[in-house]
């Protein structure tokens, strides 16, 4: 690995909303933001709008099942940002790095994203109260 930043784009920004698709009605309507891709993404619970802003994603999700992180966390907090996915050329060394400094992650190995992407969670607590999603497309 290089010495420069893993983190090489900030690939999404994700916002939980209650109702997709009147979240995804007012980024069109409000902004002129399209939808470039959705997907139901079993494994987390959620299904996911992808807005694209220039080089990154505006990615809105909503829980699908009570048991989602994605709707324990709406139980919690309401609605409102739930987490950065940042670019990586490579996930695994990547969160390699990040257990290498002693913080907690959620994934302890990469794992399927959505659109193809491979993906790992870095854990909240140690990571100063922010959910990091590590995404390599
Ligand atoms: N951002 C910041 N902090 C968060 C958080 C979030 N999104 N979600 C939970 N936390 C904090 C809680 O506030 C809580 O802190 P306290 O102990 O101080 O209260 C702590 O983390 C534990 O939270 P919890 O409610 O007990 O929740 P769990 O431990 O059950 O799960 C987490 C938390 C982060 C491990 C879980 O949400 C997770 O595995 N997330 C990764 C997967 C995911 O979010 N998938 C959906 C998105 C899919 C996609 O992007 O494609
Ligand atoms: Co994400």
């Amino acid at each position: 690995m290089s010495d420069g930043s893993v983190l090489t784009e900030i690939d999404h920004v994700a916002i939980a909303v209650a109702d997709l698709d009147a979240a995804v009605e007012y980024y069109r309507a409000t902004f002129g933001v399209e939808v470039e891709h959705r997907e139901v993404v079993e494994r987390d619970g959620v299904e996911e709008a992808l807005l694209r802003v220039a080089d990154s994603y505006v990615q809105l999700l909503t829980p699908i099942r009570d048991d989602s992180p994605v709707a324990k966390w709406m139980e919690k907090r309401g609605e409102g940002i739930h987490h950065v996915g940042y670019r990586v050329a490579d996930c695994a060394s990547a969160l390699e790095r990040v257990k290498a400094q002693g913080h907690r992650v959620i994934d302890e190995v990469p794992r399927p994203g959505s659109r193809g992407t491979t993906v790992a969670f870095v854990h909240p607590k140690t990571a100063f109260g922010t959910l990091v999603e590590l995404v390599e497309e």
